[in-house]
């Protein structure tokens, strides 16, 4: 067995006072810190990493946050600017002591496309590297945690389920957006039913 860590996506935007914030989000942090200095074959990371004008972008389309539209032949919720490369709210949460994160994995970089999984695009077409780099390394386990279990943290858990990898959340290092009240546990229950491990409170 080899495992992997998987940290999705905590960035500045996804905390409170950011763009678009995961309820809590912060609260995450310390666990996170914790996670990151635990017992793993690799440790890598993700960030959501759009272009000034992006397809998911309400802003792009002067339609309203929220709204649901067409985007290159898929649904696509609309959301506020964020995690737009080079600001601020993309890069990692402060208070995140990533030293520990040996690569970082970028998505969401085309404007064509959103990109909710750290695998693959809302199309299933273009790949971000980070399966064959796990495959390569021999892992085996990915233990996943970061933001937002509703979105990113759930694409990503169903991708790497379906990679052949034993997959594993630690939900009390995740949070939420809840667009819709109860997405959060909607996503836990989804991840559950396919059959990844849904662990609680603190890593071993
Ligand atoms: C995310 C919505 C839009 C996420 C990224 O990281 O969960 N959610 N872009
Ligand atoms: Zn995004």
């Amino acid at each position: 067995m080899k495992k992997a860590l998987l940290i999705v996506d905590v960035q500045n935007d996804f905390l409170p006072g950011g763009a678009l914030p995961a309820t809590g989000g912060d609260k995450i942090i310390p666990y996170i810190n914790k996670l990151v200095t635990g017992n793993f074959d690799i440790k890598v990371a993700t960030k959501d990493w759009h272009p000034a004008v992006h397809g998911s972008f309400a802003s792009t389309h002067h339609k309203k946050i929220g709204e649901h539209i067409l985007l290159n032949g898929i649904e696509q919720i609309l959301w506020p600017d964020h995690c737009v490369q080079g600001t601020r709210g993309a890069e990692f949460a402060s208070g995140w002591d990533h030293h520990q994160i040996e690569k970082i994995f970028y998505k969401g970089t085309d404007p064509s496309i959103d990109s909710y999984s750290t695998f693959f695009d809302n199309k299933h077409l273009r790949s971000t590297g980070l399966g064959d780099y796990l495959k390569e390394k021999g892992i085996t386990d990915v233990y996943v945690a970061g933001l937002a279990t509703d979105y990113c943290v759930k694409y990503s858990v169903l991708d790497a389920h379906h990679l052949g990898f034993k997959t594993h959340v630690f939900v009390d290092a995740c949070r939420g957006i809840n667009v819709h009240p109860g997405d959060t546990e909607k996503a836990i229950e989804e991840m559950r039913t396919v059959g990844t491990e849904i662990i609680r409170g603190l890593p071993p």
